[in-house]
């Protein structure tokens, strides 16, 4: 059969264009293109991402699915991806349905797997599969080609005679990871996604100022049950990692292939415990010797995976860079709530580990909990500014996404009303699942994300600027620029450079504030990009252009070779904007808003400008207007 396979456009209702890196890539599509192409069948790629140069996001799918439909006359099309693609679907599906009106639509992801019934319904595909599909979509082709009977194929879903049949649900089903085919990235346009990694989140790609990011699966599912996450859904498939060998081997392909300098271990659960960790790290480094690899990588765990200053210095050894735990609150009660089987002191272990062995360490914390209170969130946000100041952490409002404990426990509350609604405006929409007012919990979720804003990790500034001439369709025709910063890190005082991709029009006149983490010892920082007024957009104060990669000696746009700010305009004393904004943030910890704004107003005047106060007064001057109010 002739099978076409549209993975989803990354930022699709939020954001056009935008760039797809790799490590953005759902994978899932690049395993099932394998193991329909080890069955035989033609398999065709269509990813409707990087592709500027459309009025809309909408028009650049049409586009290219119109196309590609021409081109490959399928015989099935496959869509699919997680919850939030839901509009994307919704759009792939009308305009597959006007070019190929007779070509039967598979979906799969985990938008079906935990909730089949209503998008098949709501979307209409001929045939949708939950799971992990790489056997049963190759049985679902055989019993299309007539070679099987669609009943016995296990988490299927299609039409027969106006109703909806839904075979036997086993998302057990599935089996040694080490048997699948490698994921198959070759019809997914990979090259372009590769030089789209600059549109990686910075946290992925701040080791290399040239990132060239690939993903990699060495295990599936995670064998713990948190309330937030789709894992503690109850007939879920077992934790399975693949062994060491396994993995090496898809690296060594794939680096022959795609030489890559970054890797991305997309697991939940990477390296269950510290004995694991050590195997990998051990045979990774004999791997590097043999083959000349050299490349960073970055992986996720649990508190529980209880890793030790000798398991992090090896993985250093290995090239490992960044790992993170979900840390999700510093709270025990909440933690309890959420079942997430850690405690607080496990992070503040970690992170005075990462610090030791010097590899980067970050996790999110999520707040919203049905056990938050005011008290529990002053607990995460205290334990986040005493620890997480030079760690990658960010703070966010739980959602509930569908397959999840909370996702049940909203819709029993009548929280949401309308499935439809609720899937075209997910992450949109804020949840309150707390007994606090919604009110007072809208206020918290506000002050959650200025307390967010502010620069609690440490500013330094650049010390040179170069504006890299790279030809790429990440600058968009020349309106934007890749600037590579030069700075010496506040902690371990070693040089280095990190590439911003920025757009001039939009850089702020009070200058640009970058936040990235060393490549040397990885700790967070803020850099501090002083820019001036060139014929109507800003560039870098003593700029230099690069063009190619090669030094040219071009003329820089009129300023001088020193840095002016370096030059002439006095600083405020170390760590004074830092004390400063510390005991405001105590303040406002203890709910002394008024004392707060007081101190604000009596100390704030006696400051220097600095760019690390920008967001910190828009914040105040919230509170202000909230305290009026
Ligand atoms: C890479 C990744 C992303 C990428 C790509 C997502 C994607 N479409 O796959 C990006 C960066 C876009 C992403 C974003 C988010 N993600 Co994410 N992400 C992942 C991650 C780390 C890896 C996905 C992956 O490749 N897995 C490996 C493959 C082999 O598994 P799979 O994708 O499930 O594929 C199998 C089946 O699903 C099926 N299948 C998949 N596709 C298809 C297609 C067809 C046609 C068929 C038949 C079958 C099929 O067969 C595959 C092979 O067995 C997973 C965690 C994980 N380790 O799985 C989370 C995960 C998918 N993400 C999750 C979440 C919550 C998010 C966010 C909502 C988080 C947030 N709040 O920001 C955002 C969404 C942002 C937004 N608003 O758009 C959840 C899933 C949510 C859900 N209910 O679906 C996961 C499971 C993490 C978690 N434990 O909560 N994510
Ligand atoms: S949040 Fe992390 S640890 Fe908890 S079930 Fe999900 S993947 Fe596993």
């Amino acid at each position: 059969m002739r099978v076409l396979l549209i993975p989803p456009t990354y930022r699709y209702t939020t954001q056009y264009p935008s760039f797809l890196a790799p490590s953005d890539f759902s994978c899932g599509f690049a395993y099932i293109a394998a193991a329909l192409k080890a069955a035989g069948h033609q398999v065709f790629g269509c990813n409707p991402n990087n592709a500027p140069g459309y009025d809309s996001a909408f028009d650049m799918v049409h586009d290219k699915i119109a196309r590609a439909i021409a081109e490959t006359k399928p015989d099935l099309i496959g869509v699919g991806g997680i919850c939030t693609d839901y509009p994307f679907l919704q759009a792939a599906v009308s305009i597959i349905r006007h070019y190929a009106p007779t070509v039967p639509v598979l979906m799969g992801g985990s938008i079906i797997t935990y909730d089949q019934e209503f998008i098949h319904s709501a979307l209409k595909p001929e045939y949708s599969l939950a799971g992990e599909a790489d056997e049963t979509v190759v049985m679902l082709l055989n019993a299309l080609e007539g070679r099987g009977d669609l009943n016995a194929i296990p988490n299927l879903c299609y039409r027969q005679n106006g109703r909806l049949v839904l075979t036997e649900k086993n998302l057990k089903f599935g089996g040694d990871l080490n048997e699948l085919p490698f994921p198959d990235y070759s019809i997914f346009e990979i090259d372009k996604m590769l030089d789209a990694s600059w549109a990686a989140r910075p946290l992925y790609r701040y080791s290399r100022n040239n990132p060239r990011i690939m993903p990699i699966v060495s295990a599936r599912e995670c064998p713990f049950a948190c309330t937030f996450c789709l894992h503690g859904h109850g007939g879920r498939a077992k934790y399975r990692a693949r062994t060491t060998e396994n993995v090496m081997e898809e690296i060594k392909q794939l680096y022959e292939r795609y030489p890559f300098n970054i890797l991305i271990v997309l697991d939940e659960l990477f390296a269950v415990n510290k004995q694991k960790l050590e195997e990998f790290c051990g045979t990774l480094i004999e791997y590097r010797e043999r083959y000349g690899w050299d490349f960073d990588w970055l992986f996720q765990t649990h508190a529980n995976a209880r890793l030790n200053l000798e398991a992090l210095q090896l993985a250093k050894r290995a090239g490992c860079t960044y790992f993170s735990y979900g840390l999700e609150s510093a709270s025990q009660r909440v933690l309890k709530s959420m079942k997430k089987g850690t405690q607080p002191e496990q992070y503040a272990e970690a992170i005075a580990l990462a610090d030791q062995a010097e590899i980067g360490f970050g996790g999110n914390f999520i707040f919203g909990d049905p056990a938050e209170t005011p008290e529990t969130i002053s607990e995460t946000l205290t334990f986040y500014r005493k620890h997480c100041a030079d760690i990658h952490c960010y703070l966010a409002a739980i959602q509930p996404y569908p397959g999840s404990t909370l996702y049940v426990a909203c819709q029993e509350k009548g929280l949401i009303p309308d499935k439809a609604v609720f899937y075209k405006t997910i992450d949109q929409r804020l949840f309150n699942m707390t007994t606090m007012p919604d009110a007072q919990w809208a206020g918290y979720v506000r002050a959650i994300h200025a307390f967010e804003a502010l620069p609690l990790c440490r500013t330094v500034d650049v010390s040179r600027i170069v504006i890299r001439a790279i030809t790429n369709p990440l600058t968009l025709n020349g309106t934007r620029q890749f600037w590579e910063l030069f700075a010496e890190c506040p902690h371990c005082l070693r040089g280095f450079s990190y590439v911003e991709l920025t757009d001039p029009q939009r850089v702020p006149v009070q200058g640009l504030q970058v936040v990235t983490g060393c490549a040397h010892c990885s700790k967070r920082i803020r850099l501090s990009v002083p820019v001036t007024k060139e014929k109507g957009v800003m560039v870098p104060l003593e700029t230099e252009y690069v063009v190619d990669e090669a030094p040219v000696a071009l003329p820089s746009p009129g300023l001088t070779t020193k840095r002016s700010v370096d030059a002439g305009v006095p600083h405020n004393a170390e760590g004074e904007v830092r004390a400063f904004m510390e005991r405001l943030v105590g303040l406002c910890e203890q709910g002394a808003y008024h004392d707060a704004v007081a101190y604000y107003d009596a100390r704030r005047p006696q400051l220097l400008p600095d760019p690390a106060l920008v967001e910190f007064d828009q914040m105040v001057l919230r509170l202000r207007q909230k305290l009026a109010a």
